[in-house]
């Protein structure tokens, strides 16, 4: 190559570097709608919620399991009731009894007495939610502490392949499934390796529109705790070296899940599980302490509100039905949110939008009048990827400017919710961001309910 064209080639090859946003991972169709959907409701049942166990040994007779009035037609109608639009069924916990019946053991509902050892849970689940209009998720737990084969590695990864194509090919379109990082001994005291790639590679291959949850994705990342808190800085793109597989442990992984990485190679936004309950099995002592409404709104807030999706563990009781205090709480989680949403303060009002340099720019919206404002709602469009590293909104009611608040990233959703302040105009300034920050949707509300 002569010096030339060399020249010539290095000036293309920095040009390419300096178009980034090309190379910016983005949201598959999938995964971008799993976001916009906001709530999911996970439910644990099985045979736990008999033992008054969090994790069964997997010694628990199938006699146990004898929910007297299951309906989950009432389940899916109590997440409906509360927007949620997605449900997911333990459809294997820790102790690995089969809520449906495997041709992989005889440690499953075929064995109880519920429905007379005829009844499949999983069906019952799946058409309960395709009647209602929701979308159906399974977890299925890798660890298994009653399986014989469990920690015989390559025997034990061929029944669960065996397992997931149960799953995913007797009942429809199932929208998510949840891989669950606690791993712990098997029954013979010996240490499972799992074959992730492969079990990835048979969810793709047998529900290609399904999302797939683990700490280490691929589509979606556990947020790191299961208080239902999301990092208040949070990054819906990766680098998938930073969790190598679910249940990894070590410096470092529990703030790459909280906050995920401007840099990161990968879109893999984080989901936020938390119990309604303390535990998440239901136990008959816990019913006077279901959270309380303004405790799942705050809850919508550290998870919707930073980046994340919501999935609230509502279980079903032993007579298998949402215990009516839980259902009365999505009632009123639903009637809370409607109101704080309900009168947008900028509706209407058009945002001049003006780059302040390569990586900031500034919104201001002249509202007409002043008005009290207590809460932000703030969106990228992040069909094209994630921006925004810095931001503080600014409100006056016609003399100085003040703070109303500050935050780092916003993704598809950041609400803040701040001290009410009488404003007349308002600007959105974005300090930092990845590149030039496109426009963002900005909504104010009073916070008020
Ligand atoms: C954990 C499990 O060990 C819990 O029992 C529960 O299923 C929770 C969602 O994930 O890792």
């Amino acid at each position: 190559m002569n010096p030339l064209s060399r020249r010539g080639f290095l000036a293309a090859s920095s040009a390419a570097l300096l178009l980034p946003r090309a190379t910016r991972p983005v949201p598959s169709r999938a995964q971008l709608e799993w976001q916009r959907d906001e709530l999911a409701l996970f439910l644990h049942f099985g045979v736990n919620t008999f033992s008054d166990r969090e994790w069964g040994d997997g010694r628990e007779d199938p006699a146990l399991f004898a929910p007297g009035k299951l309906d989950a037609r009432q389940w899916a109608r109590g997440a409906k009731a509360g927007g949620f639009r997605t449900m997911i069924l333990t459809a294997k916990h820790h102790d690995g009894f089969c809520l449906w019946p495997s041709r992989t053991t005889g440690h499953s509902v075929a064995a109880s007495p519920w429905r007379d050892g005829r009844g499949d849970l999983v069906r019952e689940f799946t058409d309960a939610c395709r009647a209602e209009g929701l979308k159906a998720g399974l977890y299925l737990s890798p660890w298994d502490r009653n399986n014989p084969a469990y920690g015989d590695s390559p025997r034990y990864n061929d029944l669960y392949c065996d397992q997931l194509t149960e799953l995913l090919t007797r009942y429809g379109r199932i929208h998510e499934v949840w891989f669950d990082g606690a791993n712990g001994e098997g029954p013979n005291g010996k240490r499972q390796v799992y074959d992730w790639p492969r079990f990835w590679g048979l969810v793709r291959k047998l529900q290609p529109e399904a999302v797939m949850f683990s700490d280490a994705g691929p589509d979606i990342r556990w947020i790191g705790n299961e208080r239902g808190v999301a990092g208040e800085t949070n990054w819906s793109t990766m680098d998938p070296a930073a969790v190598p597989y679910p249940g990894a442990d070590g410096a470092g992984i529990i703030r790459a899940l909280q906050e995920g990485d401007p840099t990161g190679t990968v879109w893999r936004p984080g989901e936020t599980d938390v119990s309604i309950r303390p535990g998440w099995f239901y136990h008959p002592a816990d019913d006077a302490r279901v959270k309380t409404v303004a405790e799942l709104v705050q809850l919508y807030f550290t998870s919707v509100g930073r980046n994340s999706k919501l999935l609230l563990n509502v279980p079903p009781t032993r007579e298998g039905l949402l215990h009516d205090t839980d259902v009365s709480r999505l009632r009123e989680l639903r009637v809370q949110l409607d109101i704080l949403f309900r009168n947008d303060l900028a509706q209407g009002r058009r945002a001049s939008w003006r780059s302040t340099g390569p990586r900031g720019a500034v919104a201001e919206v002249e509202l007409g009048r002043v008005v009290n404002v207590g809460m932000a709602d703030l969106r990228e469009d992040i069909r094209q990827g994630q921006l925004v590293a810095r931001y503080v909104l600014e409100g006056t009611d016609g003399t100085a400017w003040k703070t109303l608040a500050r935050g780092t990233t916003i993704g598809c959703r950041k609400l803040d919710r701040f001290e009410p302040q009488l404003v007349r105009r308002v600007r959105l300034r974005v300090e930092e961001a990845l590149a030039s920050p496109r426009p963002l949707r900005l909504r104010l509300f009073s916070g008020l309910a």
